[in-house]
């Protein structure tokens, strides 16, 4: 196993336990000294720095929310001067004002330092061609990765999203050797290659995709590996936190939070106590050492399974199980939760079924009614009528086993549901609208 940071990616858990609890304690004490914000927030929950007395001490602290951030637009609650800003991004959400993240040049050294160590813990590095289809711009995609692969001294081929065709030709021409993008835009530059003749595992280099910003499932990632003939790797952040921060090593099971830059809570979201490693609940996070827009317990909305075994790969820092879905991503449909992650699990199981879907929920008189529109793959939809019947009892019956609840499928032709160049929306609630 190769390291970027030995030193820190191998550190005893005891060290890294100590070192995160000073770190911590510093932190605390900067805030409540010199940010109101914090400050207040502290006073309010009737805690002072004098009361982090070790590492779990951390439960005392209020939380952060999202809302925190827009309600404090564009940037009432950084904690460094202008002088000391050297970026900002913007997160256009989806409900509200955006949320804007500054950074000093710390900041992003530090976050630069996270990607390279999860790019070197994925096998890439020198002679590497990293094709970044993640967006450039205030989305965090593509500057966070573009500077991660530069530090690692890959050559970074900065294509951003779009323009497809000319994608498939440079990646091509100039050998790249791993793909950065959303899953969604995968499956779309693997469907215009062929479109185009092009067969990406016989016909280019690649051998890596370092895919994330969306939910996606494992049943995903095996399609995705044997079509285009690749390792997919799961990378996770979010723009609060810096960007894209965090990827899977090569075992591939889970990613690594960096515990020198992170530390990794789970909570029940409904109560907010503190969970155990091994149980599901939602991610918090406290960024331990950002400087410009410090995140402490940060109820990020993800939701998870924190792994604190040290992993076969030999590094200690937790992982964290694939994202199941978010705390408000998740549909509750007469009375049952679920998440479109669910879905997907399910789907991906059958082998008529392609790679798109699409999930429409209305309400019909005073029930919620649940579409699935469910894209065949070639072969499949052009089977005549008794055989698609068959598939589409085959997709109902597998997804009230695994949702527990009914769901009217509708088989489409491959190719009609939307494409997505950056996150993907799989989602339409008419309810909502
Ligand atoms: O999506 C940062 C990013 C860029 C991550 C490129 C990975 C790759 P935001 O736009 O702020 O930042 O969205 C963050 O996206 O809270 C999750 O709900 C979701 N998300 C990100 N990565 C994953 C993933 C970027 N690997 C929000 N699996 C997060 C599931 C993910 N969901």
């Amino acid at each position: 196993m190769k390291c970027w940071d030995p030193r820190m990616e191998e550190m005893p858990k005891e060290d890294l336990q100590t070192m995160q609890y000073k770190l911590l304690k510093s932190l605390v004490y900067r805030l409540y000294s010199f940010s109101p914000f914090y400050h207040d927030r502290m006073k309010e929950h009737k805690v002072h720095p004098d009361d982090i007395r070790e590492l779990a001490d951390v439960k005392k602290l209020p939380f952060m929310f999202k809302r925190d951030l827009r309600d404090n637009y564009p940037n009432k609650i950084f904690t460094a001067t202008q002088d000391d800003l050297v970026r900002y991004h913007v997160s256009s959400g989806t409900t509200g004002k955006p949320t804007v993240v500054g950074y000093t040049q710390n900041d992003l050294d530090l976050w630069t330092a996270s990607l390279a160590r999860a790019l070197t813990s994925i096998g890439l590095g020198r002679g590497d061609v990293i094709q970044v289809s993640y967006g450039y711009g205030l989305f965090t995609g593509g500057l966070g990765m573009h500077y991660g692969a530069e530090r690692i001294g890959a050559t970074v081929l900065p294509t951003s999203v779009g323009n497809t065709e000319r994608q498939i030709e440079l990646m091509q021409d100039l050998g790249a050797t791993a793909i950065a993008c959303t899953p969604s835009y995968l499956l779309h530059i693997g469907e215009v290659a062929e479109k185009m003749g092009v067969d990406i595992k016989k016909d280019t280099k690649l051998r890596v995709g370092i895919l994330g910003a969306e939910p996606w499932t494992d049943g995903m990632r095996t399609r995705i590996e044997n079509w285009l003939g690749i390792k997919a790797y799961d990378i996770y952040g979010t723009s609060e936190l810096s960007g894209p921060m965090f990827t899977e090593c090569a075992e591939q099971k889970g990613f690594h939070i960096w515990s020198d830059i992170a530390l990794v809570e789970v909570i029940d979201p409904k109560t907010g106590e503190q969970l155990e490693a091994g149980e599901k609940g939602e991610l918090t996070i406290t960024m331990l050492q950002k400087e410009a827009l410090p995140m402490i317990r940060f109820r990020i909305g993800d939701i998870s399974v924190v792994e604190d075994a040290v992993c076969p790969c030999g590094r200690t820092h937790p992982r964290v199980q694939r994202i199941q879905g978010r705390v408000d991503d998740m549909l509750i449909i007469r009375g049952i939760n679920v998440f479109p992650s669910q879905v997907e699990y399910a789907l991906m199981a059958i082998p008529e079924v392609g790679q798109h879907f699409q999930i429409i929920v209305e309400r019909k008189g005073a029930l919620d009614d649940m579409l699935v529109r469910v894209e065949l793959n070639r072969e499949s939809f052009s089977d005549r009528i008794p055989a698609l019947m068959q598939v589409q009892q085959k997709v109902e019956h597998r997804l009230r086993n695994s949702l527990n609840v009914n769901a009217n499928v509708e088989l489409v032709e491959p190719g009609s549901l939307p494409r997505f160049e950056g996150k993907s929306k799989k989602v339409i609630d008419k309810r909502s609208l």
